[in-house]
């Protein structure tokens, strides 16, 4: 018995010495030591030996299969090692090659138009104010002294949610909003996405729009003038002609249109002036006294002047570019130029 289990560990230590590789290593471990293992099965053969025999060979074949554990466990671990040296060497980062080089991001040429209006009215000492790109009839409609069926809601193509939710038109709702907690005085613009069903080479169903409202005791239509006029200025150039032209906007009285000497051909008369030589720019007026009621500030006390313009129109004159669909179409050729 002895001898056969001798002879056995030969075998597998013959089998472990020509091991070199980790598959062949568990194929020797599972021939010996697995559960149908040739030392296994013996160890369940001991039961049959009479009894003053058993702790003898239980012994030897206890010490054999120790070895060959501690043996195999030994190996497997200096073969994962070289297996792993191995991953390491082929894996090598080279630390010399040249990285891929992360490009310079730019805002997008709405934005820098956008935040450049911004600026210009923080400068005169306007604050921002946002509010729900989703609003009521109420506040888009109504407080702006546009009553239902009015004809004058045909001034805007408007997306509807259900009867009474809509896309907003124009960013006048949060001004409404602002004078509903607000008291005069007070100078503020409203930057935001706006929405109409409207679509061509110079409207979209989404485009930017830039209002601002100023109130407080006796503000007069030269009031507007100078700011409007000092605005203009500041986007187009000191030298550029201004005019006011008569309009008309429900939430204004008197309104007035504002139009800047053509910056393509400075007056002369070209394509992008339709030959009038001035461009249209702004809206603007006198709050009108209805408005005012809505948002329960006192008409006979306070006065005001709003005004409102839209960011692709300005940009579009800006750039020299035809049409507005380009801003959207997010062609990297278009907007790396800005
Ligand atoms: C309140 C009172 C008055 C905002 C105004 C305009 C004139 C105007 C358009 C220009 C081009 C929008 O992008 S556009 O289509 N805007 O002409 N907006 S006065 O008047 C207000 C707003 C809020 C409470």
């Amino acid at each position: 018995m002895v001898e056969r289990i001798k002879a056995i560990e030969q075998e597998a230590l013959g089998a472990l010495g020509s091991v070199n590789d980790l598959t062949s290593l568990d194929q020797v471990r599972v021939r010996y030591l697995g559960k149908k293992g040739l030392l296994t099965e013996l160890t369940r053969f001991l039961g049959s030996l009479p009894e003053q025999e058993r702790p003898r060979f239980g012994a030897v074949l206890n010490e054999v299969k120790t070895k060959l554990e501690g043996i195999i466990k030994d190996k497997k671990a200096a073969l994962e090692n070289t297996a792993l040296g191995q991953k390491l060497k082929g894996d090598a980062l080279d630390i010399t090659l040249p990285g891929a080089g992360v490009k310079r991001g730019k805002l997008h040429p709405i934005t820098q138009v956008m935040d450049e209006l911004i600026d210009i009215f923080q400068r005169l000492g306007f604050s921002i104010a946002e509010g729900p790109e989703i609003e009521s009839d109420y506040y888009n409609f109504e407080a702006l002294n546009i009553p239902p069926h009015h004809p004058s809601r045909d001034m805007w193509s408007t997306l509807w949610i259900d009867a009474d939710k809509l896309l907003r038109t124009h960013t006048s709702p949060v001004q409404i909003r602002v004078m509903e907690k607000q008291k005069p005085p007070l100078a503020v613009i409203m930057p935001g996405r706006v929405y109409r069903r409207d679509a061509d080479i110079t409207h979209s169903p989404v485009f930017h729009q830039l209002e601002g409202l100023l109130v407080d005791q006796n503000v007069t239509f030269g009031d507007l003038k100078g700011t409007l006029t000092a605005f203009l200025h500041s986007v187009f150039g000191k030298d550029k002609k201004v005019r006011f032209r008569p309009s008309y906007f429900p939430f204004t009285e008197p309104s007035a249109e504002v139009d800047v000497e053509c910056v393509m051909c400075e007056g002369r008369g070209c394509r992008t002036c339709s030959n009038t030589g001035w461009l249209e720019i702004l809206g603007s007026g006198m709050v009108d006294p209805n408005v005012f009621k809505y948002v329960k500030c006192d008409p006979e006390k306070y006065t005001g002047f709003a005004f409102g313009m839209g960011v692709e129109r300005i940009a579009m004159l800006k750039f020299g570019i035809d049409d507005i669909r380009l801003f959207y179409e997010n062609d990297m050729r278009f907007l790396r130029q800005f």
